[in-house]
């Protein structure tokens, strides 16, 4: 508890000050220690009710060529960038040939871990000839998958 009123007063001291009464800056200064500590202890966010991802593009079972265009579908929840926290919202993450996940922390950035944390739901890869697999993570303004998590089916592709 006194971790968290000091981070209270330093996202107090940091809150911005433009910020027009007492109370917004309250707000913003406990927004900012919540999420901080929420960063701090790997807090997964609960999945918003009812999201599912799935791909567009492409099936399940397909031959495709390099460029291989994958296309993310999302329904039941908003994209927002990486580091906004809005309740509902989230950000893309490609899996690519079934990468081990920590649920209970960020997701790393690897070669077989794709972050859009622009909030970008397209992308397109090249990938070696032969079979991969491909998943959805869909996961929370500080990477963490939800929980419970929000992904796709695993599908899996030739390239040719
Ligand atoms: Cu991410």
């Amino acid at each position: 508890m006194k971790k968290l009123l000091a981070l209270a007063v330093l996202a107090t001291l940091a809150a911005p000050v433009h910020a027009d009464t007492w109370k917004d800056l309250k707000n913003s200064a406990k927004q900012q220690a919540s999420d901080k500590a929420a960063e701090a202890m790997g807090v997964a966010t609960p999945a918003p009710a009812g999201a599912k991802v799935y791909f567009i593009e492409p099936k399940d079972g397909a031959t495709v060529s390099n460029p291989v265009k994958v296309v993310f579908g999302l329904s039941g929840a908003g994209v927002a960038p990486a580091g906004f926290n809005k309740e509902g919202t989230g950000h893309h993450h490609l899996l690519i040939d079934s990468p081990t996940i920590d649920y209970t922390q960020p997701l790393p950035a690897t070669d077989q871990i794709k972050h859009f944390g622009g909030g970008q739901t397209e992308t397109t890869l090249t990938l070696s000839p032969g079979k991969h697999t491909l998943q959805l993570e869909f996961a929370d303004w500080k990477h963490q998958p939800f929980n419970p998590a929000v992904e796709s089916q695993k599908i899996t592709i030739t390239v040719k």
